[in-house]
């Protein structure tokens, strides 16, 4: 037996003659015999898949509402990659439990690209196969990055490589999709049908190609893409699809779904179970319940609206007076009321030094100072009995467009049983006045279904939150 170095896969790519320095992938032999005709017949299915970066100018990326990935390479360009002019986006839902969630719609591929797909062209791509067809593909190198060959790895198979080269035409300076298939119909493509080794990643050449074969006898969705880790979150993957759902194995009984949501949409809509987004208000506890919590008519119900009071210029700033105001982007000088208060922090701490504290520093919405202005401050204060049931329904009157207000309780984890807007539409703005009325007619959402546990709930502007706790924690 003779022994004698070999450069595996040599950068210059010539693989279709013998050579005594380096040795290609595509001429190694399987030390198995190869038991299907996937070498010995035409492939039923043929797939070019060219594969190349966009380099984007940052404005492309950085634009409202929009939340692009890319990679800033060394040189400081930023990168996104196409396979077949597809960029991967994970799908919804997952495919092997839950793929009729999917909107199909958000497939795609080469041959069905969106109508809208800009430069960007983001999508899951998926390309299905018959089961048990015979597949060949045929990666070709856009990128051309010398000295950077993509390593492509599919998953559920093993394929055996049966060419890996460069353009034989010496004019061509950089292989394309089109002149790939050019050599292909001219029989230029290089091809060598003996028993292959069965590999599951393939180095593609810079500036040339990879053509693998496998029979696609395993049903499922098969990730194909680039190796290189960093490629991968800018879109050098697609789906292969072998077969349909049906054929796909069975879903073990109770298995947990999931899928892709928006958390809290900014319309608001929480009443009707819907695809795209969920409110934290459907959401289910993990844990049992005290029932207790959501009996119908809890011990203690708060209304509590909020709003922002802007002082004229001349309010503010006269002498021996210290107005605490906020100067938002649009130069307006603004406090905030909590069911007409602007709370002041009390003189001496409430834990401590509790009867040091005029009762008259404190107030609320029930007993609000006799003569306080529209900026009214005290110490806003509501008093709860020990274990009371209580409710809060915490309604927005700031009405600023996308501006939701985290509301935080301390010393307490609450139910959020409800979340939305007014049902009538032909209110533009809610209020205190309104959202009472909604209450009186059994309108404002309610679900006592196993409601999440939060200490934080964000209120949608223009909207209302109603959360639950019981009053077991003094303090
Ligand atoms: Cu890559």
């Amino acid at each position: 037996m003779k022994i004698i170095y070999y450069v595996m896969n040599p950068l210059d790519a010539v693989c279709d003659t013998p050579r005594d320095d380096a040795i290609c992938v595509n001429n190694l032999r399987s030390a198995k015999p190869i038991e299907s005709d996937v070498l010995t017949r035409d492939p039923d299915i043929s797939i070019f898949l060219p594969f190349r970066f966009v380099v984007h100018k940052p404005n492309e990326l950085f634009q409202a509402n929009t939340y692009r990935h890319y990679l800033v390479a060394f040189d400081g360009d930023h990168l996104t990659s196409l396979i077949d002019e597809v960029s991967y986006a994970q799908p919804a839902f997952p495919l092997l439990s839950q793929y009729y969630d999917n909107d199909p719609n958000s497939f795609c591929n080469g041959d069905k690209r969106p109508a809208d797909c800009d430069m960007y062209c983001q999508c899951v791509h998926k390309i299905d196969i018959p089961l048990n067809a015979i597949v060949e593909i045929v990666l070709i190198d856009e990128v051309q990055q010398p000295n950077i060959s993509h390593p492509f790895h599919l998953h559920g198979y093993s394929f055996h490589v049966i060419g890996v080269g460069r353009s034989p035409d010496k004019t061509i300076q950089k292989i394309s999709l089109k002149h790939t298939l050019d050599l292909n119909r001219r029989g230029l493509l290089h091809r060598n049908l003996d028993a292959h080794s069965l590999r599951d990643t393939v180095a593609v050449p810079n500036n040339g190609y990879s053509i693998i074969r496998f029979k696609a006898d395993n049903p499922g969705v098969w990730m194909f893409h680039c190796h290189l880790l960093f490629h991968i979150p800018i879109g050098m993957n697609l789906l292969l699809q072998t077969g349909t759902p049906e054929d796909f194995p069975p879903v073990p009984e109770g298995f947990p779904k999931c899928g892709s949501y928006v958390l809290n949409p900014l319309d608001a809509v929480c009443n009707t179970k819907r695809s795209d987004a969920i409110c934290v208000s459907n959401l289910k506890n993990a844990r049992k319940i005290n029932e207790e919590v959501l009996q119908e008519r809890p011990d203690i119900k708060i209304f509590l609206p909020f709003r922002f009071y802007f002082y004229q210029l001349e309010e503010l700033f006269r002498p021996n007076t210290y107005n605490v105001f906020l100067v938002p982007p649009g130069g307006d000088h603004l406090i905030s009321l909590v069911d007409e208060i602007s709370y002041v922090g009390p003189p001496a701490p409430l834990l401590s030094q509790y009867d040091d504290v005029d009762p008259q520093q404190f107030c609320n919405g029930d007993n609000r100072p006799p003569n306080c202005g529209p900026n009214c401050m005290c110490t806003h204060k509501i008093d709860i009995p020990l274990n009371a049931i209580v409710e809060i329904v915490l309604i927005d009157e700031v009405q600023q467009d996308n501006l939701s207000h985290p509301f935080h309780l301390h010393g307490y984890a609450y139910h959020v049983v409800g979340m939305g807007r007014s049902p009538d539409t032909t209110i533009k703005k809610i209020t205190l006045k309104h959202a009472l009325e909604l209450d009186r007619k059994g309108l404002l959402n309610r679900q006592f279904k196993g409601p999440p546990l939060k200490d934080t709930i964000a209120v949608p502007n223009n909207g209302y939150v109603i959360l639950r706790f019981k009053a077991d924690n003094p303090g």
